[in-house]
């Protein structure tokens, strides 16, 4: 009998075998005789939306009957990937469906295989909104996604020759079978225009917009674990707010006619356009603006809705930024709050700041979000104008407070007047949030002492950290069914929804006959990925061999680079001794470059002419691969980490925020070979020391050699491996059609190395040979990794979620406002 439904499983079967041939019939409109794999895809995942339904529905109605706190989390990058079976496993239906499909003839795996990613994200920062949201369902919050449905996701990769060339992603080609489209909940949204006062008073100012879009909403039930609650996903799509000028159409200029439909319908159109040209920051700042807009007019609709006004919002609904994005969400709240609902400007950021917090991602200069006054004060003149009374109102709290220096002052306000006026993101984020955290211990610390400093001075209690995490449903369950089955054999299926469990683990790795059946699933997920590759890139691997992988964004303080090197350096001791007994690795590498990232590209280009050479190379047959997996994304994750046994996260220490990829491989029983930095800190305190290899400088080390000087030519001196690697790739040898193409990349290494490639080198090459050693230790190896995964329970992003519950969004998990903290 089958807990959610009721039903037997046979009766279970038979009913989702009917479901998907009634969809296919009546809404795919083909017969099975005719189906593709794709309609078939289509069929079945309409069956298995029919059954989230129930579910979504009256989660929503215990939300609204029982007034629910909610949880409105505001992210521009919800990284989903695949949802089929996520939702099959979290509804329990997996093995019927698979039952169901095969009685119908259907290749469970190609119907698999024939979904799209859903990509509306770039990395770590967008899956984990994702893991979020699937964690909020999972442990009962009523969470409520807000984002934009990009009709182009993240770029879909190619390498051509070795080049990273980029292609736009049609996720939604063949529609998707996923979303409600919700027509009747739509939002107009203005750009631009004047502010006039309202009367003449002087104090009241009515924004009049000279343009409009409008934001339709489209939802994605998103199922927890056991299906007990649906939460949902909105994300909004640009439509013009006037159709087509029909007077235009008529008179032959067919361009002109949609002009307007164009600017509009381009908001939604692709994720991170290009910001490096004007036009495209004006359409990034859109974007920002857009889904803001549209996410606070529906979530105060529907508070007005059931509590009538506006000032105990921050009791039924709590708003987490991710990132700076949705930062302008300060400044519409507040707008809203003084032109809509008249309060004064006092009382409108109190209201603001008990309802807003902000998560930082990142402390690299770079990306810290700014924006010229001139473009806001034309794109959003009212919301510029309250962004310089909120500053006036910060500004003035600050001259109260007498131990802050008034030198201070610039740093501490929102504008920066140093590079042209710009209106500082993290600063607006910051001021009108109640709590603002980081996403590791490390990150934490880092943001009081660096970017906020000033600021943390100001409110010492604002700033606080809660370490990511990830769903083990997907990254354990779903994605390394041969692990999840010995683990739920060994300790029974409670830790899938409780990952602590995973302790249970523990007492079995003095258990030699588990250790084994633990590395027979390794060994299994590695021939996948063997078979996979042969396949794709007809390049025959080793299953023996180390898995070695470095899979993530491409980028610079991330060090592929030193990857590679490192990888050279080994190639040219192999060859120079080939008769010695080498452990066989094979090097995975796999990552996007931003399209304008040239220094990234042409790292990608040195891994692929790298891995020409050596891959052709008779002399290391056997005992080194290197490949480069074209277009990454979340599939391919969940297809490669479950088969490493190395996992490298070799960042520069300080400058990963924490990490999540770290975090993947060790829940899959890799051991990780890394820096002190993010949450590989946190790692190594779970773990323990012995269970993890850790090399290089500590964040502070790097932050003092960068302070005194460093001599980098020294560094590749006192390493003569890395300067005969250096050397080779300067002189050409992997690139003979182009010489001189890395030599850039080495001149730089020799000149500044700002990323500290030089100084790490010797330490990481070290640890790589003492990784080998350890790795023909079979017996301790598994133990090590096994130890691993017994670990990881802390990681879930169950856990992260409870701590924002409880330490930001003041909510139990049954939606009830906590004790204010
Ligand atoms: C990224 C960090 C990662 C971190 C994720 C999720 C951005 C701006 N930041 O270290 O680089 O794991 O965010 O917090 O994408």
């Amino acid at each position: 009998m089958n807990e959610t439904s009721g039903q037997t499983d046979q009766q279970q079967i038979a009913t989702l075998k009917e479901a998907i041939k009634s969809k296919l019939l009546y809404v795919v409109g083909k017969d099975p005789e005719h189906a593709s794999v794709h309609d078939w895809y289509i069929a079945t995942a309409l069956s298995v939306r029919d059954r989230m339904v129930d579910h979504w529905l009256e989660s929503t109605r215990r939300t609204y009957s029982r007034s629910e706190k909610r949880v409105y989390y505001l992210s521009l990058e919800f990284l989903i990937g695949r949802l089929l079976i996520d939702s099959l496993s979290n509804l329990g239906v997996m093995t019927a469906c698979r039952a169901a499909l095969s009685e119908l003839g259907v290749d469970f795996d190609a119907l698999h295989n024939a979904e799209p990613d859903a990509a509306l994200g770039n990395g770590g920062l967008g899956r984990l909104a994702a893991c979020f949201m699937e964690s909020m369902a999972s442990v009962g919050l009523a969470g409520f996604g807000y984002g934009i449905r990009y009709e182009n996701g993240l770029f879909r990769q190619m390498i051509r020759d070795g080049w990273q060339s980029e292609t736009p992603e049609d996720w939604l080609a063949f529609g998707n079978p996923w979303e409600f489209e919700r027509p009747e909940v739509t939002f107009n949204i203005g750009f631009g225009g004047r502010v006039e006062p309202k009367d003449a008073s002087g104090t009241a100012f009515e924004w009049r917009p000279a343009e409009f879009v409008v934001a339709v909403a489209y939802d994605t039930p998103v199922v927890g674990w056991e299906g007990h609650r649906v939460n949902t996903l909105r994300l909004w799509s640009a439509r013009p707010a006037t159709p087509m000028q029909f007077d235009d159409f008529n008179r032959g200029q067919y361009l002109d006619a949609f002009a307007e439909q164009v600017r509009a319908t381009n908001i939604s159109r692709v994720l991170y356009p290009d910001d490096s040209t004007p036009a495209g920051q004006e359409l990034r700042l859109k974007q920002e603006y857009f889904f803001v807009s549209a996410s606070l007019q529906d979530l105060v609709r529907r508070h007005l809705s059931l509590h009538g006004t506006i000032a105990n919002l921050p009791k039924s609904a709590t708003i987490q930024l991710n990132d700076t994005h949705p930062a302008l969400a300060v400044a519409e709240l507040v707008r809203i709050l003084i032109d809509e609902h008249k309060l004064v400007l006092r009382t409108a950021m109190e209201l603001t700041r008990a309802t807003i917090a902000y998560t930082n991602h990142t402390l690299l200069p770079e990306a810290l979000e700014s924006w010229p006054v001139q473009l806001l004060e034309r794109l959003l003149p009212r919301h510029m104008q309250i962004i310089y009374q909120i500053n006036a109102l910060h500004l003035a709290q600050v001259s109260e407070r007498k131990e802050i220096a008034a030198d201070r002052l610039a740093s501490l306000s929102l504008i920066n007047e140093n590079s042209g006026r710009r209106v500082r993101m993290g600063h607006l984020a910051f001021v009108g949030s109640r709590r603002v955290n980081g996403v590791s211990g490390l990150h934490g610390k880092l943001m009081r002492e660096t970017v906020f400093r000033d600021l943390n001075q100001l409110y010492p209690d604002r700033i606080t950290h809660i370490t990511n995490g990830i769903t083990v449903r997907r990254w354990l369950l779903e994605c390394n069914p041969p692990l999840a089955d010995l683990i739920c054999e060994a300790i029974g299926t409670g830790w899938i929804g409780d990952a602590d469990q995973l302790e249970k683990l523990l007492p079995l790795v003095q258990d030699a006959g588990f250790r084994e059946r633990f590395m027979q699933a390794k060994r299994q997920n590695k021939e996948r990925l063997v078979a996979s590759v042969g396949r794709q890139m007809r390049l025959q691997l080793d299953p023996d061999s180390m898995f070695d992988v470095q899979i993530k964004r491409m980028h610079e303080y991330k060090r592929q680079l030193l990857n590679i090197l490192e990888t050279i350096a080994h190639y040219n001791a192999i060859r120079s001794a080939p008769m010695r007994d080498w452990v066989p690795r094979v090097k995975v590498f796999a990552g996007k470059a931003a399209a304008s990232y040239h220094r990234a590209k042409l790292i990608i280009k040195l891994i692929n002419d790298v891995a020409r050479m050596v891959n052709s190379d008779p002399v290391v047959r056997d005992k080194l691969r290197v490949l480069f997996l074209p277009n990454y994304n979340v599939s391919l994750a969940e297809l490669v980490i479950p088969a490493a046994d190395l996992s490298e996260q070799i960042s520069t220490a300080g400058m990963e925020a924490s990490g999540t990829g770290n975090m993947k491989f060790a829940l899959n029983g890799a051991l990780t070979i890394g820096t002190f930095d993010g949450a590989n800190i946190e790692l190594h305190d779970h773990v323990g020391a012995e269970n993890i290899v850790i090399f290089g400088l500590r964040a502070e080390e790097v932050e003092a050699k960068r302070r005194e000087g460093r001599d980098p030519k020294a560094n590749i001196k006192a390493a003569p491996a890395l300067e005969e690697a250096l050397a080779s790739v300067r002189s050409g040898v992997f690139s003979p059609d182009d010489p001189t193409r890395f030599v850039p990349l080495v001149d730089d290494l020799g000149n500044s190395d700002y990323f500290m490639v030089t100084d790490d080198f010797a330490a990481y090459a070290a640890k790589q040979r003492e990784v080998d050693a350890a790795f023909l230790q079979k017996q301790e190896w598994a133990a090590r990794a096994l130890t691993n995964t017994a670990k990881m329970g802390w990681f879930s992003s169950d856990r992260a979620i409870r701590e924002y519950a409880a330490e930001i969004w003041n909510v139990t998990p049954d939606g009830q406002e906590a004790e204010a903290t």
